[in-house]
């Protein structure tokens, strides 16, 4: 019985790239849903041309963590097994969807990692960004005793039966650390795949306050203590999860 999967794409104010990452997408997946996240650019224009992807419109923007819940919702009404989300921003290489399906069998979510591996390619993280992701990512793996390399990689693959398990509230940037609380709690398994580290030198802001980095890291922090006792987690005993990974990197 062939797998069904769908490839999602959160996009907001993505006019630049929604055109050329979805021609790249279109090769590598044949259900794609794109969640327009309430864009006041010329996305909408752009996306009412492309007849073979789905969309799903907010009227408002809602956040990043939003359009991926509405991507699960969505993965999860029309039955599919497998959901791959990828950013629309450039940031993600959509041949490697491939990879991202084949590797979540036998397990619960895919996570793609930035740190696992050195690419060729591979472009320097923003330092406030990568000490941000340093300092969650460890907080993250004592805590729930995780052994992640990349916290915040929106690159990911899920088993969408596992998806519906989860109670997840965040619409923001860090619904990532609510959504790794709630697969510790209900023990998921992780498999993380090495990604190339892309960032175009486009000056992205998270928007507002969370641009500044301490603010940024004492958000996700808060996020993670609340999540953690909406979870009824304090300290896990049992035994961590397994975190493995494939490598078929081609530096
Ligand atoms: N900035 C931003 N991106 C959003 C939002 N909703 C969906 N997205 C999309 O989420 C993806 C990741 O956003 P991005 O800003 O690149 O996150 P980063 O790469 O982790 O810094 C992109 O495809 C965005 O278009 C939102 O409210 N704000
Ligand atoms: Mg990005």
């Amino acid at each position: 019985m062939s797998i069904r999967s769908l490839t999602a794409l959160p996009v907001f104010n993505e006019a630049k790239h929604v055109g050329t990452v979805l021609d790249a997408v279109a090769q590598y997946a044949d259900d794609v849903l794109v969640v327009d996240d309430g864009s006041t650019d010329q996305t909408a224009r752009v996306l009412r041309t492309r007849t073979e992807v789905r969309v799903v419109r907010h009227n408002e923007n809602q956040g990043y963590g939003a359009a991926l819940r509405t991507a699960f919702a969505y993965a999860l009404e029309h039955r599919y097994d497998v959901l791959v989300t990828i950013d629309c921003d450039g940031q993600h290489e959509p041949r490697r969807i491939p990879l991202f399906v084949s590797a979540v069998g036998g397990v619960d979510i895919v996570s793609g990692s930035r740190y696992r591996h050195v690419f060729r390619d591979d472009d320097a993280a923003p330092e406030d960004r990568r000490r941000v992701n340093r300092i969650i990512t460890r907080e993250l793996n004592e805590q729930l005793q995780f052994q992640l390399t990349d916290a915040f990689c929106g690159f990911k693959a899920y088993q969408v039966a596992s998806l519906a398990r989860l109670q997840l509230t965040e619409n923001g940037y860090a619904m990532p650390i609510e959504l790794w609380v709630q697969a510790a709690l209900h023990n998921l398994q992780i498999r993380e795949l090495p990604v190339p580290r892309i960032y175009l030198d486009e000056s992205r802001s998270f928007g507002g306050a969370l641009d500044d980095p301490n603010h940024r890291l004492r958000h996700y922090r808060d996020v993670l203590q609340s999540s953690r006792q909406a979870a009824g987690l304090s300290t896990r005993q049992s035994p961590s999860p397994k975190v493995g990974s494939v490598c078929p990197c081609d530096s």
